[in-house]
């Protein structure tokens, strides 16, 4: 269906292909809860934590001040970094269940797709958090189907949701690897048993105690968000996640290095359960939040070595981005917050994860393409939601008009081309549909919150009331401090009216 459009789609107006750029690989590093403040290249201070290899992309790459994900959660920033469309337009698309079935539906255009039909191998490994399976949700013992490969991925190795939902197992495919038959997983909302233990009733075993939430099934001394029994042969610890994503992703791309190839490898540092591996422990001065900031950046260093060993770092592009800002406190005591010194997760913003704040969304996002990027700092504004966009110019695809609705192709942007322009305004949302908006335009911030309500300055998941439009002024007051909405009214009247546009326009790609 969805090749057969594109096909006809050709013959009819022809597809152009850019012969002047051999197609480069393509990895898109995707980090989790990491703020914009949170490595060396964006501010944080060696004494806290150290983040040699980002630092290295930064220095040898193109660093963006203003480069944001789309949403300050999980789900929505990856469903609109793969399909180019705001999350906020469809249902569905807020932080994803252990069970949730597959949020993008097989008929859905992704970036992966662009480039699989562009001839690329593709890949993804590491967390999804993108539901798996069709509406009952996923079958656990049988396929886990559709999932990554029905919407352009040619192999994915996942961590179904995030280490703090259940299960505990890798994906493969379409099957949990090392599953044994005789030892079925099940994976449900409610105690499977009276006698099953949980964070609550066997909260003096834990190795991490929790605040808020995470009190479900235990494994490996930490409780989680949901039950699950069975699957024990498939179950693996949190401290060798990041050496499974190296081990993975050195693999396939050994496998297809000699195609052009497209890796989306996503971390889940620095997400919590923050339980970094044991060489890691202790290697910040900021508790496990640190040490998993520094075991994200091993993940880096070991990616880029794998490319220059297989010599293939010329002709890579690298993106590396977060999903959201940061959180200190997100439900397990892993003092976050008691060893933060002087570090400032989310750098000169305000806000963080579930915030609309632009410590919500403006993150790390670094370009490194040796030889074809010039160093340097771009303050040019660009998101995740434009790397399909991008990368379809890139490879001199054209996109279908009813997907990828608000996309840009800010390609010269990310390549640091002379002249080149970035994105005018951006929207940012916080998680799922009816809740809260960022609309920033040149310099001018407009903040709607419909839920009524914000996750608290303080980093931490607490919330608290907030006036329903409020507006500031980025050049003066980059801290979104002073509501000036009262002092602007045509600017802060344009700016509702654009946004609410925005959403009921439907698309904002032409
Ligand atoms: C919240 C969890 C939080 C985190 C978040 C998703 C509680 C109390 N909090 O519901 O810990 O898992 O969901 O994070 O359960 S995300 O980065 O995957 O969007
Ligand atoms: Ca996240």
């Amino acid at each position: 269906m969805k090749k057969s459009f594109l096909i006809i789609f050709c013959i009819l107006f022809g597809c152009s292909k850019n012969n002047t750029t051999d197609k480069p690989n393509i990895i898109v590093i995707m980090a989790d809860d990491l703020g914009y403040g949170d490595v060396g290249a964006y501010g944080a201070k060696p004494k806290n934590v150290k983040t040699p290899h980002i630092d290295k992309l930064a220095e040898g790459g193109l660093k963006f001040t203003s480069g944001y994900c789309s949403a300050s959660t999980c789900t929505p920033t990856r469903y609109s970094f793969l399909t180019g469309t705001y999350a906020f337009r469809k249902e569905g698309t807020g932080i994803a269940p252990p069970n949730s079935p597959a949020i993008i539906q097989p008929e859905t255009e992704t970036i992966a797709d662009i480039l699989k039909e562009d001839g690329y191998k593709t890949a993804v490994i590491g967390k999804w958090h993108l539901g798996l399976g069709g509406p009952e949700g996923p079958d656990w013992n049988g396929e886990l189907k559709p999932g990554p490969r029905e919407i352009g991925f040619d192999y994915n190795f996942l961590l179904p949701t995030t280490n703090d939902r259940v299960p505990q197992v890798y994906v493969e495919n379409y099957r949990v690897k090392n599953l044994d038959p005789n030892d079925p997983l099940w994976v449900g909302r409610k105690k499977p048993s009276e006698d099953h233990p949980t964070g609550i009733t066997h909260r003096n075993t834990l190795r991490m105690n929790w605040n808020d939430g995470h009190n479900n099934t235990i494994h490996n001394g930490i409780g989680r968000i949901g039950f699950y029994t069975g699957g024990h042969a498939a179950r693996f610890r949190d401290e060798d996640l990041a050496d499974e994503w190296q081990k993975q992703a050195e693999k396939w791309i050994e496998k297809n290095k000699e195609h052009p190839f497209f890796l989306f490898f996503s971390s889940h540092d620095i997400h919590v359960p923050r339980m970094p591996h044991e060489r890691f422990q202790g290697q910040s001065d900021m508790s496990y939040r640190g040490d998993a900031i520094v075991q994200l950046d091993w993940n880096v260093g070991a990616l880029m070595e794998t490319l220059d060993r297989l010599d293939l770092t010329e002709n890579t592009l690298i993106i590396f981005v977060s999903d959201n800002g940061p959180v200190l406190d997100d439900g397990y005591d892993d003092e976050a917050n008691e060893a933060l010194n002087d570090h400032k997760p989310g750098g000169p913003f305000s806000g963080g994860k579930y915030t609309v704040y632009e410590g919500g969304t403006r993150t790390p996002f670094i370009t490194y393409w040796k030889g074809m990027i010039q160093p340097g700092i771009s303050d040019k504004m660009v998101s995740t939601i434009d790397l399909a966009a991008s990368v379809a110019a890139l490879t001199g695809v054209n996109l279908p008009y009813d997907g990828f609705l608000d996309s840009f192709n800010v390609l010269d942007a990310l390549l640091g081309k002379t002249d080149a322009k970035g994105r005018d305004y951006i929207v940012s949302q916080d998680n799922g549909l009816r809740g809260n908006y960022g609309l920033r335009d040149g310099n001018w911030k407009l903040q709607r919150h419909d839920s009524k309500r914000m996750y608290n300055g303080d980093l931490s998941m607490r919330v608290w009331p907030v006036p329903q439009f409020t507006l500031f002024d980025l050049e003066n007051d980059i801290g979104e401090t002073k509501d000036v909405s009262a002092e602007y009214p045509e600017i802060f009247n344009t700016m509702k009216n654009q946004l609410q546009k925005i959403i009921d326009d439907g698309r904002t790609r032409n």
